[in-house]
């Protein structure tokens, strides 16, 4: 048994030294922390699942950075297939954004390239930007503390969340764009069903989902074997909650705890206290948990919206026994912007008049399961220009029935309105855009480039919900 551990041990230094292209001489600061996307295998209800993974070389899957610390990164592509990765919540030079055509090319398999930008505190994340690939777990999380989160007394976790599935996310793609699957259901399609009879579906998991998974994940478990965490009774807990899910926008559900939200989207926000936080698509939240004073397990529940189905982790203080919690629930709503509306950045943008206010209809839809922006299915073309010093107000308009989860790279934006009423609302990169609604957020253009600007649900973004922002000359 040593033996063959040993033998595996060395052999896991040779090949690593091998696949490494980046030899010493090639990174400037040797410093820089190598990252590799790669293979991996998850155990999934007891079938074994090959998936994507973003690993440091020692193996841990994700990694945290001090503020003070500038980011320099290697990443490698050990897949074999093309690759790039977007620092998601990050607002480096637009060339080292991570976006296949408008920063740099992808990487082929075996390619590397460095990353060097300063860092922004708070809780994000890094995935594929390239294809489908997020759907395969190309992501992981992208912690920044700072001195202040380091000296907390208190436990400090990241939950990554995933929506999982056996099947090829191509696949999927291809069965939607031929008018099934199960956006069949409510964009008044001819596509078959499939045999399936959806009159005995709950009717909202038809109008809001159009894919099913087969499992929901936290930390890459689910809740028939899901992450303990051990914590002193009556100690404190900062959960950071990331939703790497490629279509599912979720509820995070307290439980028998109190949660105080104090950050979105890596963003200090006003502390509010709630039972319920929604968290849609690529979105991240921050709370703070004053732990039982009495031993106990306290399960925090993910749950997806439109479906029964549901995650979790479980916090245990003291000797709290632990028992099994079922995989399925109530079937959770569609998440509204009730807390949206709620939230106050605790810094605001600077107090400055917008210089001009633009409009993006969010579009598409239909039976052909072509989305996108101001009614044109598009990748990377511009849907507007901005010069460096501008204040951009950009309302988004959603005249479809799906909600969409909108990112903007490089910049991180505050909501100023929702369906026109005026708000003082969060600092964030992604808000969700519900049907029919309408968000209004303000960003100053600070950092020159050509910065994509889409729809997070990995299957709108590729059948065509995604444009971008181009910076011009003032000339
Ligand atoms: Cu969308």
């Amino acid at each position: 048994m040593p033996l063959i551990s040993r033998r595996r041990f060395i052999a896991g230094i040779g090949s690593a030294g091998a696949l490494w292209p980046l030899g010493r001489t090639a990174i400037a600061a040797p410093e820089a922390t190598r990252i590799m996307a790669t293979t991996r295998i998850l155990d999934v209800k007891g079938k074994a699942a090959k998936v994507f993974g973003l690993e440091m070389p020692r193996g841990k899957h994700g990694f945290n950075f001090k503020a003070s610390q500038r980011l320099r990164l290697a990443l490698t592509n050990m897949l074999d297939e093309s690759t790039l990765i977007h620092w998601h919540g990050q607002t480096p030079p637009t060339e080292q954004d991570g976006v296949p055509q408008l920063s740099q090319p992808a990487l082929k398999p075996g390619e590397s390239h460095v990353y060097d930008f300063k860092p922004r505190t708070g809780t994000h994340w890094m995935h594929s930007h390239a294809g489908l690939q997020e759907q395969k777990l190309l992501a992981a999380p992208m912690v920044v503390r700072d001195n202040a989160d380091l000296a907390a007394d208190e436990l400090d976790h990241v939950v990554l969340l995933h929506d999982f599935t056996f099947r090829e996310p191509q696949e999927i793609l291809s069965e939607l764009q031929a008018g099934g699957g199960e956006h069949a259901a409510h964009s008044g399609g001819s596509g078959d069903m499939g045999g399936m009879d959806h009159s005995k579906m709950a009717m909202p998991a038809a109008m809001i989902n159009d894919v099913a998974f087969d499992a929901f994940l936290a930390n890459d478990r689910t809740l028939d074997d899901p992450e303990i965490l051990r914590a002193e009774t009556g100690g404190r807990m900062r959960l950071r909650i990331i939703n790497g899910a490629a279509a599912s926008n979720m509820w995070i559900d307290m439980g028998a705890l109190d949660g105080e939200l104090i950050a979105v989207d890596g963003n200090a926000i006003e502390p509010l206290r709630e039972k319920l936080f929604p968290i849609a698509i690529a979105q991240r939240v921050d709370i703070r948990i004053a732990l039982p004073r009495e031993p106990g397990a306290w399960p925090i529940l993910f749950r997806p919206e439109g479906t029964a189905q549901r995650t979790g982790i479980i916090i245990a203080t003291g000797e709290g026994k632990i028992s099994r919690i079922a995989t399925q629930g109530d079937v959770a709503p569609a998440l509204d912007l009730a807390l949206e509306r709620k939230l106050k950045a605790r810094k605001e943008l600077a107090p400055e008049p917008v210089t001009r206010t633009e409009m993006v209809m969010l579009t598409g839809g239909g039976s052909d399961y072509v989305w996108g922006l101001n009614g044109k299915a598009a990748m990377n073309d511009t849907l507007f220009g901005v010069r460096l010093g501008e204040r951009i107000a950009v309302m988004l308009h959603n005249m479809t029935q799906m909600s969409h989860p909108m990112h903007l790279h490089g910049h991180h934006f505050q909501v100023v309105a929702i369906n026109g009423q005026k708000i003082a609302g969060a600092v964030r990169d992604t808000v969700l855009v519900p049907p029919n609604q309408a968000v209004t957020i303000a960003f100053d253009a600070d950092n020159p480039g050509n910065w994509a600007f889409h729809c997070h649900h990995v299957y709108h973004m590729n059948s065509g919900m995604m444009g971008s922002v181009a910076y011009v000359n003032a000339a």
